[in-house]
């Protein structure tokens, strides 16, 4: 028998596209060798174009997924996506909150790519309150870093990133790597925060269309990588390297956004990643 690769599982909504989501999920672990653990948290209705509805499963539906599988395998690398309602939330972060050796990836879906909502405010705050704090990485664009660091109320000059950065640290979160594909400048500028600051900026040629699921790429990507035993500035520069690859190998599968392949690799010819 061959030996057990590393075990990540993810907590995230079924994209029936296969383009985000707990299917980007299960194709980019898989791609790195990993062996995904896919607990559902909601189902979405979407196309390329956009999420149409979303159900979010009973919170001890989530729990019971996780649980089972928790107490056979050993997981070695937590991802967190889509949670779709405050009690699937809470019931994330109680079930993760038993394993606290266990790096943990935070991606913030708040919206989808076109910008459809996919929280409410409450579901914001529980984020920021029960699962930032034991986030290993969160990983925000620069709109979800924004939209989860500042308030109006209090803000009357919009702050940077560094700052939103520094305020989700301050949160909880260990890292904070902001991408930008969402700025206005000539190259998408990713830059990984942690307590003493900047640890890496790595910039990337900005590619030509709009792609579905390349956050969720990215995040379960360092989440793979982090369970292969990469260190954590390793680990994200590897896993952006990974999700550009899958972008410049995407493919348009339908009348939106375009595919990112995870398994370019394959296709290309080429050896496979890591
Ligand atoms: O890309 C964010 C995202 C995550 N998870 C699910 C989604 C989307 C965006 O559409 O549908 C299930």
């Amino acid at each position: 028998m061959r030996d057990t690769p590393p075990l990540v599982m993810t907590f995230a909504g079924t994209d029936p596209t296969g383009g985000a989501g707990l299917q980007a999920d299960i194709l980019t672990l898989a791609s790195l060798g990993c062996h995904p653990l896919s607990v559902v948290t909601a189902v979405t209705v979407q196309d390329s174009l956009g999420v149409e509805d979303f159900l979010p499963l009973e919170a001890d539906w989530v729990v019971d997924q996780a649980r089972r599988v928790l107490e056979d395998m050993p997981v070695a690398a937590f991802k967190v996506g889509m949670l779709g309602s405050v009690e699937v939330a809470l019931a994330v972060a109680e079930v993760v909150s038993d394993y606290p050796g266990v790096p943990l990836v935070l991606d913030p879906v708040l919206a989808s790519g076109r910008g459809d909502e996919l929280v409410t405010e409450d579901l914001l705050a529980v984020i920021k309150d029960t699962l930032l704090p034991q986030t290993t990485v969160l990983t925000p664009n620069s709109l979800e870093a924004r939209r989860l660091a500042i308030d109006d109320a209090l803000d009357e000059d919009e702050p940077d990133l560094a700052e939103c950065a520094r305020r989700l640290l301050d949160l909880g979160c260990e890292y904070v790597l902001v991408t930008g594909s969402h700025e206005q400048t000539p190259q998408v500028v990713n830059v990984l925060y942690g307590e003493s600051g900047i640890i890496q900026t790595l910039r990337w040629d900005r590619l030509p269309a709009s792609y579905h699921g390349s956050g969720c790429t990215l995040a379960a990507a360092v989440a793979g990588l982090l369970a292969m035993g990469l260190d954590l500035p390793e680990a994200v520069k590897e896993a952006q390297s990974f999700t550009y690859q899958t972008l410049r190998g995407a493919f348009r599968a339908g009348m939106g956004q375009a595919m990112p392949d995870r398994l370019y690799w394959a296709h290309e010819g080429g050896d496979e990643p890591g």
